[in-house]
């Protein structure tokens, strides 16, 4: 190779490497956030540096991920542009198994951003349904702005509750509707329930008490055996500069126990979640939809 084909070549690394790093950045920091978003990303930049080294730092980026390992995993195996192909494909189904769950001018209650949910409840409106949002800040992130703003705009009337309102929302209370439907996304499916943001647990608690039907809605991809760390994230997002004998928690996500849930809707359907195990189980791996 001649010198300047050389030099193409160095700054063509050099500029791979800078976005890997950026992406690996603002996965940190939640600028990518939602375990499908992040799994995308996590994929476009491992192709750029596709060693064993970045997989590990984008795996320790957010340690709540199994969607990312899956993901990452795959393309040691089969082309990039096969594994995208399997995120859109997904979404489509699992537009298609929401929709009759959403009845005329009913209200659903949602938490946080899962694009999953999100694209559903938009596909949902798009093909003529009315109905109502009801949603959860997120502290202390608050993620579920950005739900409200994405639905919004899809012309979804949208009420936005403070997170220790939860109840009220759920409740017929101080002029709230009934929530007909609750649908959350998920970190990681496994074995024994799911994985998804702070106060996933208190909304299923709140859905058996209240008899709401609470249903997951994720990709099949994001479902592991392996034990899932709990990603504790940084005090100051809490309280910045707060009195140093005060102790702070700021757990990401929380376990939601299967009892808890009336069904999951992924690629391969709605279904009891313990069907969906079985389905897993006949696989005996992630399928390559
Ligand atoms: C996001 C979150 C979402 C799931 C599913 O948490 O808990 O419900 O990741 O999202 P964070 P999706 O904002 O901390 O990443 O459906 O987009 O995969």
């Amino acid at each position: 190779m001649n010198k300047r084909g050389n030099s193409s070549k160095v700054s063509s690394i050099k500029k791979n490497l800078r976005i890997f790093n950026k992406t690996v950045e603002d996965i940190k920091r939640i600028k990518i956030q939602g375990a499908r978003n992040i799994a995308k990303a996590a994929l476009k930049a491992y192709s750029l540096n596709p060693t064993l080294k970045a997989k590990r730092i984008l795996l320790n980026s957010r340690p709540t991920e199994p969607m990312m390992e899956n993901v990452l995993n795959l393309a040691d195996k089969y082309p990039y542009s096969k594994i995208l192909t399997h995120f859109d494909k997904t979404q489509e189904r699992i537009n298609k198994y929401l929709f009759p769950l959403i009845k005329r001018n009913s209200i659903i209650f949602t938490h946080c951003h899962s694009t999953n949910v999100s694209n559903a409840l938009i596909n949902a409106r798009k093909k003529g349904k009315i109905f109502e949002v009801y949603l959860t800040e997120t502290r202390p992130l608050f993620q579920g702005r950005k739900t409200a703003k994405i639905l919004r705009k899809a012309g979804i009337k949208v009420t936005l509750f403070v997170d220790s309102a939860v109840c009220v929302a759920l409740s017929k209370k101080q002029r709230t509707k009934k929530v007909n439907r609750i649908f959350l996304g998920a970190d990681a499916l496994t074995p024994k329930g799911i994985i998804n943001k702070i106060g996933s647990e208190t909304i299923a608690n709140l859905a058996k008490q209240k008899k709401i039907l609470l249903y997951i809605v994720a990709d099949s991809w994001k479902f592991t055996r392996k034990k899932i760390k709990i990603e504790q994230r940084a005090l100051n997002e809490i309280w910045d500069k707060a009195p140093r004998n005060i102790k702070i928690k700021n757990p990401a996500f929380e376990f939601v126990d299967k009892k808890y849930l009336t069904g999951i809707i992924t690629e391969f359907g709605l279904m009891k979640y313990g069907n969906f195990l079985d389905k897993i189980d006949k696989f005996n791996k992630i399928p390559l939809v």
